[in-house]
């Protein structure tokens, strides 16, 4: 705890992003420099024209840019330079595991090779530890407004590389897209000791919720909020534990909800759900995990406890070995302990 004048702030608890696309890490400062490096011309004169354009209406007009900056992404090294700026900003923001997502198809359809952007992520990711005390762990996204068929076709390939991954996920435009599209993807997944999550109930509604763990067995759900228009939906996340990884200014930049201030997470939080807090794409929704904590505190008036209940749900979701969630939860007592006034 720091007293600045009459302020008493707390800095953000020791956290497990476990919901963070790489690709939604690229800031509009590299994204220039990529762009110079590659010969690339960009549709902006600048960057100031570019950030004109990080007002979206929804899921789709975000992914549009999304997708679009992503031709700046050539070479290993733009991946790993990309990810490495994540890593140590992550780091600095109290994010001490991440299990972090990457879109292969979205680099393959524009021609860039398959081991260019996953070895290029995964090199960076190989000593995130030594370099940002950041444990990490590799997730193969699936775009689902493509077909199953292509995602089942990188799957194997990814596989046949001994692609460094731990899991897979389905990300892109939700609704229309429903998991049971992918039954086929995520059996094949488990059948190669793959971990299993889902986006869903971002846009889509919370039927897609049950669909994700009856259909395609996920152990964790990304976003997941609109749970809450189903009673019966929350009462199983609730009796099962779901891990539900909420992105509470990504919904809001997406006009999933209004304003933050109409944020369900409190509401999620007091009933029971196992809900964290996450930065999805950090460069487009206005800021990384400690940011979001700290506007959640000051919206919400999250107390200490509250938020060490928030942390300590993220590490326990994770795909960390025991050992090292037990030195995370750790931290976050000690957290706890730094964060209260003294008595
Ligand atoms: C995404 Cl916020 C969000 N939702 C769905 N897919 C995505 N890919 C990157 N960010
Ligand atoms: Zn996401």
């Amino acid at each position: 705890m720091e007293t600045i004048g009459e302020k008493t702030t707390t800095t953000a608890p020791p956290v497990a992003e476990l919901h963070l696309h790489i690709e939604g890490t690229l800031q509009p400062e590299l994204i220039f420099s990529l762009a110079e490096r590659n010969g690339i011309d960009l549709p902006y004169q600048d960057i100031d024209e570019l950030r004109e354009k990080y007002e979206f209406r929804d899921l789709q007009s975000f992914l549009d840019l999304y997708y679009a900056n992503m031709a700046v992404l050539q070479t290993e090294q733009d991946f790993t330079d990309m990810t490495c700026d994540y890593l140590k900003r992550a780091a600095a923001g109290g994010v001490r595991h991440a299990e972090i997502m990457m879109d292969p198809q979205a680099h393959v359809s524009r021609g860039v090779a398959l081991e260019t952007c996953v070895n290029g992520v995964a090199k960076a990711l190989a000593t995130s530890n030594e370099d940002f005390g950041v444990s990490t762990l590799l997730i193969a996204a699936f775009l689902r407004d493509m077909p199953e068929d292509s995602a089942l076709d990188v799957l194997e390939q990814l596989l046949d590389m001994n692609a460094p991954i731990a899991g897979i996920g389905l990300d892109s435009a939700e609704v229309g897209n429903p998991p049971s599209k992918f039954q086929r993807l995520y059996q094949r997944a488990g059948e190669a000791g793959l971990r299993r999550i889902a986006h869903a109930g971002e846009e889509g509604p919370a039927s897609y919720i049950t669909e994700a763990l009856d259909i395609l067995h996920v152990e964790r759900i990304d976003h997941g909020i609109r749970c809450m228009e189903d009673t019966e939906v929350v009462q199983r996340l609730v009796a099962e534990q779901v891990p539900l990884t909420v992105c509470p200014l990504s919904n809001v930049r997406l006009r999933a909800v209004d304003k933050l201030e109409d944020h369900p997470l409190p509401e999620m939080l007091a009933i029971g759900l196992n809900v964290s807090v996450n930065s999805d794409d950090p460069a487009y929704f206005g800021g990384y995990v400690d940011d979001n904590y700290q506007q959640l505190v000051k919206v919400h008036g999250f107390s200490v406890p509250e938020q060490a209940t928030l942390a300590a749900n993220s590490i326990r979701s994770s795909f960390a070995s025991d050992e090292r969630k037990a030195e995370l939860l750790e931290e976050v007592t000690q957290w706890v302990k730094e964060s209260l006034p003294p008595q």
